[in-house]
């Protein structure tokens, strides 16, 4: 009888394999890569110090940081308009998880580290290896902390009471004293061209605060607790703005009594990634603010909150590659096709080798820009040092954003259907990875602010690079190291290269921007990984670095630059 009733009812049979999923290894100890590259740079009191920190963050990342980012993608923030009793209270309603991740990122310094000056030169670095760690698990909390750091480097150089203030609450590790910051540049009508484009206006108070007015399109992480922004002052006297002639103001979000400064959120924006962070457009509404910059300086005061920002940019870019290729790697032993697991097939292990390659072509140039600016923070960086950082910066910003685009894809690939499936927790990777070479400066962008830095350097900047990557290839050619000869050449090739297409046709530059500037991504990159794979002779890194220099270095191609572009753009265009 029971026979018949089990046919009858027996649950379904869904036969008997079942996949076994990534497992998550430790984000510090189980990078070959940077644990090398830190033993390299780090002196050993610094490194005996940070070392245990390391491991110990890495492990908590993916076990008790990654379910909180994982909510915060399930459970997206949302803005309540108005109670129930029709009053219009704008209530940015964020899960526990997202309040969480701010809690953390104070209690581990994810901001104070780079402040405190313990480990001098070595702060920024320190820092943003933790902030690599927490990154590409920490559901886009990442995203307030690089405008936190930003507003707090700013902060340090900027004289004002607010700001001040503002310094102490933006580096401290009291998780009840620790602020956010927002950066509210981009309006309506443009985000590249700021100056051209912002309608906020300033208008001064008796009391020396003002009041400002206008619109801010894309403003994220909508809850932090203070901002700094741009506007044009105006007066009675003066009621038109001035052309470029933007300043910076400090704001507070919220009054004493707890609710906005005169900002309406008018909506969260419906993104294709980064869903779980507030981005808002914003109605400033006589908001009070307080000036920060002087009159008219408001763009070269911001830019020194950028510089931050796309250096967190970058380290998110390669966190992001580093955490899909750590999983994807872990997958490859787990998975079989074809009658063996997908690891042992020649063409996976190609495709996967190519990945990393590029991945810690990223990464060593992220850290290289971070050991820079960790030694002009501490006052020990030479001159050539800080030209080498303004000029780096946009080219690292502009480079490590699009690999990231096209590692994660390809890492997902590597997962083949399951890449695409959403509750694997894989898919957020690609969307939110999509919006890197976006936000804080396009890539067109990026390739103008490095000719902007060239130009105002006199070329400076460039002779600094030239010497630098020349003086490095040939201490590692000095090293008698054979196996890693022919690829010196090609570096010292490529940038005779660049220098020889810069002079011969200054009048192509502009055009030329973008592949200039991956050009010098991967001479610069090619130097870094040959002094690296010098330092950790026979080992694996001597073969990136050969792989990396065996690919076309100088990408330069002038035929396209004079080509009639536009032509082929507009072909059959009738709007
Ligand atoms: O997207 C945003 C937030 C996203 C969330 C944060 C995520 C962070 C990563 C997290 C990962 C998970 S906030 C919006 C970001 N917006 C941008 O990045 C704007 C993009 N546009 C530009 O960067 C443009 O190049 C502008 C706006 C900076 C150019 O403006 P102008 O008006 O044409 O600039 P000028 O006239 O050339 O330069 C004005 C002054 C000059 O100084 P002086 O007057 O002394 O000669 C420039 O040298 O600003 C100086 N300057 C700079 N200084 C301009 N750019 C820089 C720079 N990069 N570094 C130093
Ligand atoms: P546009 O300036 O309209 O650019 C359109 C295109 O024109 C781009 O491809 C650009 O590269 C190209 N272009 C423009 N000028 C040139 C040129 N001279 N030469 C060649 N090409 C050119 N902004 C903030 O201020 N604060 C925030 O918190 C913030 N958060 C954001 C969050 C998200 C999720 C996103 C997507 C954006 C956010 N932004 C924020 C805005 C972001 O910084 C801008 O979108 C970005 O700077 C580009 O500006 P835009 O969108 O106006 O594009």
């Amino acid at each position: 009888l029971k026979t018949r009733l089990r046919i009858q009812f027996s649950r379904a049979r869904l036969g008997y394999f079942t996949q076994t999923p990534p497992h998550q290894e430790n984000l510090f100890t189980n990078n070959a890569f940077l644990t090398s590259y830190l033993t390299r740079v780090l002196p050993n009191e610094v490194r005996a110090e940070i070392w245990d920190d390391l491991e110990r963050f890495g492990k908590r990342a993916v076990t008790e940081i990654y379910p909180l980012g994982r909510e915060c993608e399930r459970n997206q923030p949302f803005v309540r308009t108005f109670n129930a009793w029709g009053n219009r209270v704008d209530d940015l309603v964020t899960c526990q998880a997202w309040k969480d991740l701010k809690k953390i990122s104070a209690e581990e310094g994810l901001i104070a580290t780079a402040y405190e000056g313990k480990f001098a030169e070595y702060d920024r670095l320190y820092q943003m290896i933790k902030l690599y760690l927490f990154a590409p698990v920490s559901g886009l909390y990442s995203c307030p902390l690089a405008m936190t750091d930003g507003a707090a480097k700013t902060a340090k150089t900027t004289g004002s009471p607010h700001m001040k203030k503002a310094y102490q609450h933006l580096t401290s590790r009291d998780p009840s004293k620790f602020w956010t910051s927002g950066q509210w540049m981009t309006e309506k009508r443009g985000g590249s061209d700021v100056s051209g484009s912002t309608e906020t206006v300033a208008v001064e108070e008796a009391n020396g605060s003002h009041q400002l007015f206008g619109y801010k399109w894309f403003s994220s992480a909508t809850d932090s607790d203070m901002t700094l922004t741009l506007a044009n002052i105006i007066s009675e006297e003066e009621p038109e703005p001035k052309p470029r002639g933007l300043t910076m103001f400090y704001m507070e979000t919220r009054k004493d009594d707890g609710s906005l400064n005169n900002i309406e959120i008018v909506k969260l924006k419906d993104k294709l990634g980064t869903r779980q962070l507030p981005t808002a457009e914003l109605l400033l509404d006589g908001s009070v603010a307080y000036q920060v910059s002087e009159e008219g300086r408001g763009i070269a005061s911001i830019a020194n909150m950028l510089t931050i920002t796309r250096l967190h940019n970058a380290i998110s870019a390669c966190a992001a590659m580093r955490r899909v290729l750590q999983l994807a790697r872990d997958y490859s032993q787990r998975r079989s096709a074809f009658g063996k697991v997908v690891e042992s097939h020649t063409l996976h292990q190609l495709t996967a080798s190519r990945m990393e390659v590029i991945t810690r072509g990223c990464e060593i140039l992220t850290y290289e820009v971070a050991r820079i600016l960790g030694r002009e923070e501490a006052g020990v960086a030479s001159k050539e040092d800080s030209l080498v950082l303004r000029l780096m910066t946009p080219i690292m910003k502009l480079f490590t954003a699009k690999m990231a685009m096209s590692v994660v894809s390809e890492g997902l690939e590597c997962f083949g259907g399951q890449g695409y499936i959403e509750d694997t927790g894989l898919p957020v990777h690609l969307r939110d990875a999509q919006v890197l070479p976006i936000w804080e400066g396009t890539t067109n962008i990026m390739s103008l602010d490095f000719l902007r830095a060239v130009v105002k350097t006199e070329g400076q900047a460039l002779t600094a690079l030239y010497k630098d990557v020349k003086g490095r290839v040939e201490e590692v050619k000095g090293g008698q190291n054979r196996a890693l000869e022919d690829s010196c050449d090609k570096v010292t090739q490529a940038i005779e290269q660049l220098v020889n297409f810069l002079q011969r046709c200054p009048e192509l530059v502009q055009p030329a921007a973008r592949d200039v500037a991956t050009s010098i991504a991967h001479i610069y990159i090619g130097s870094l990984l040959l002094e690296h794979a010098a330092w950790d002779k026979g080992s694996i890194s001597e073969e990136v670095a050969k792989r990396w220099c065996a690919q076309p270095l100088f990408c330069v191609t002038p035929a396209e630059y004079t080509a009639d572009n536009q032509s082929i753009v507009m072909d059959g265009y009738n709007a």
